[in-house]
């Protein structure tokens, strides 16, 4: 594997609408970011992707652009994110922008010429049919319910193709031409001296053509989009042509969503030379996911997590880096996922953020993640704004749930628990605004915020300050950044743990996750404590007693 600038970075992911609001709309801004760039610095962060701040109708939140050259004024201006691109540079520190191109909005330009004129230049750049009698190309359920065909408006007759939201058509990349706008598009950015993306659902890019209909698994007689993508052959074709002219040139960094991809063509996505510098691991978020939707999730155990982290390390490990998270803008918050309901406490917090922060990869921290924040107890779906989550919503009461519990059962996996406005203080809506929040924000602000951690020595936020310093410490960093990722304790209930080791050094990650005492025997001896998220660890000889939801990092005599 060839060694690039980024393995040594640590990145932070921002959610701009809920991230500071400048200007008291209650809408977060990038003169917000640009105030917060000193904390960001000093938490130990280097690089920043933005959630999507195009000019958009915000139905998914951005992630429907109508304007990919200009910034929404909601967010703020050009001379904004120019001034943030600067202020970045100036302390070390490089901006990632959304890459969303496998759709745009339906009040993008292009969509609003391809509805006048569905069979001239425009048109070709979605995927418009012609349905006689209403009779759909195929069977296809949208990722946020529902049909993937739309009628296209005034045209009687014809549909258009949306893998997401209807006000989200796809874009036809089976279009030249259409390709070319795109990559024109990604150049502009990387001149104005991005240092790269984050690149949006980009698999679904590629369909499996002619239309067809695909086995249905649920009774509106549909077929998934992830089973639609099982047919979806060649999407490697569009993503070597897109790096080729594109990243490329730029020596940009890109970090790709990726789903469902195939196994053998993992090389190709994050190998030397791939398609993306790298991508996300999502083998715990969709661990348990189900075809009947979001209620029906399995919740995942310790164990599972375990063997998760395990199972993606290993799939790479020859060839590339992950990208490693335990939340995103799409997900529950991690603490909240990952460690069993009742047991979630500042201490089990750290041990979490040790176990994932050091793995091999490149960490990408989510807002708010580094003070704790927690998943929303939203009391009513009228609280709720998510698009997905209230699909999910009618999906649990058409499955015969409650109204009540089909809330509860939403709320836990509602991407909604992952936007509301960050917690800086105890003030009114937490510090974010001076105005009214656009989403509310969480219950325990008065609890859990930045104010309260930053002082406090034993708080979340500076375990994670000190647990993002080892990445860069010259004492561990070579280690951790490249060390190889070993396995150890897997026969243990509830106990992760895992061997970093380089050619001179071993480093050994241990993390309880049980509440009562654990106690193991080390496997060779130990030369010092690196970290330790309670104030000791007690020895005996060759054994450590870890106390419940003790995490530590070891630094054993190879
Ligand atoms: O997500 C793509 C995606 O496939 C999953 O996030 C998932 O299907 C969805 O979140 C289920 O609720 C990306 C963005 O991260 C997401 O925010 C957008 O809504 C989506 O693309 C469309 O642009
Ligand atoms: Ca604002």
């Amino acid at each position: 594997m060839q060694k690039k600038w980024w393995h040594k970075k640590t990145a932070y992911q921002i959610y701009p609408k809920s991230f500071c609001d400048s200007n008291g709309d209650g809408i977060g801004d990038l003169p917000g970011i640009i105030s917060k760039l000193d904390y960001l610095k000093d938490l130990g962060i280097d690089i920043i992707w933005l959630s999507p701040i195009y000019c958009s109708p915000l139905a998914d939140q951005g992630y429907d652009i109508s304007d990919y050259y200009n910034i929404d004024p909601r967010f703020g201006t050009m001379d904004d994110m120019d001034l943030l691109i600067a202020e970045a540079k100036k302390r070390d520190m490089h901006i990632l922008m959304d890459l969303v191109v496998n759709h745009c909005s339906d009040e993008h330009e292009w969509f609003k010429k391809a509805c006048e004129d569905p069979d001239g230049e425009y048109g070709k750049y979605f995927y418009i049919e012609d349905c006689p009698n209403g009779k759909l190309p195929c069977n296809w359920r949208s990722y946020f319910g529902g049909s993937v065909w739309e009628p296209l408006p005034g045209q009687p007759g014809k549909y258009y193709l949306h893998m997401f939201h209807k006000k989200q058509p796809d874009l036809n990349w089976e279009n030249p031409k259409l390709r070319e706008e795109i990559y024109k598009m990604i150049n502009w950015w990387l001149d104005k001296g991005l240092a790269g993306f984050r690149i949006d659902a980009i698999i679904n890019i590629k369909k499996p053509l002619p239309w067809q209909n695909y086995p249905a698994d649920r009774k509106d007689g549909m077929c998934s989009p992830d089973e639609m993508l099982k047919h979806a052959v060649g999407v490697g074709e569009f993503l070597g042509e897109m790096r080729d002219r594109t990243f490329l040139p730029h020596g940009a960094f890109t970090v790709g969503e990726i789903f469902n991809e195939k196994a053998e063509e993992l090389p190709d996505f994050i190998g030397d030379n791939g398609y993306f510098s790298t991508m996300f691991d999502f083998n715990e978020t969709i661990f348990g996911a189900s075809a009947k939707g979001w209620y029906d999730q399995t919740v995942i155990t310790p164990n599972d997590y375990r063997s998760c982290c395990f199972a993606s390390q290993k799939k790479i490990e020859d060839f590339g880096m992950l990208s490693n998270i335990i939340e995103n803008h799409d997900e529950p918050r991690g603490v909240s996922r990952y460690i069993p309901e009742g047991e979630c406490t500042n201490t089990s917090k750290k041990l979490l953020a040790t176990m994932n922060i050091m793995l091999r990869g490149l960490p990408f921290i989510y807002q708010g993640q580094e003070i704790g924040m927690e998943n929303v107890e939203f009391q009513s779906i009228d609280e709720v704004d998510d698009i997905s989550t209230l699909d999910e919503y009618q999906v649990a009461l058409n499955a015969g749930l409650t109204p009540d519990s089909a809330l509860k059962a939403v709320n836990r996996i509602s991407r909604d628990n992952a936007r509301t406005p960050y917690q800086w203080d105890a003030s009114a809506n937490a510090g974010f605004t001076t105005g009214t929040p656009w989403l509310r924000v969480n219950y325990n602000y008065k609890k859990i915020n930045l104010e309260s951690q930053k002082n406090d020595p034993d708080s979340v936020y500076q375990y994670y300050r000190r647990l993002l310093a080892l990445r860069k410490d010259p004492a561990y960093a070579e280690t951790i950044v490249y060390g190889d990722l070993l396995p150890v304790f897997e026969n243990q209930d509830r106990v992760m743990a895992y061997y970093r080791k380089s050619a001179d050094q071993t480093l050994l990650v241990i993390g309880n996750y049980k509440t009562q005492q654990q106690t193991l025997t080390l496997p060779s001896k130990l030369k010092h404590i690196v970290l330790n998220n309670l104030p000791q660890l007690k020895t005996e000889g060759n054994e450590i007693m870890l106390e419940g939801y003790q995490a530590v990092i070891l630094e054993m005599l190879s």
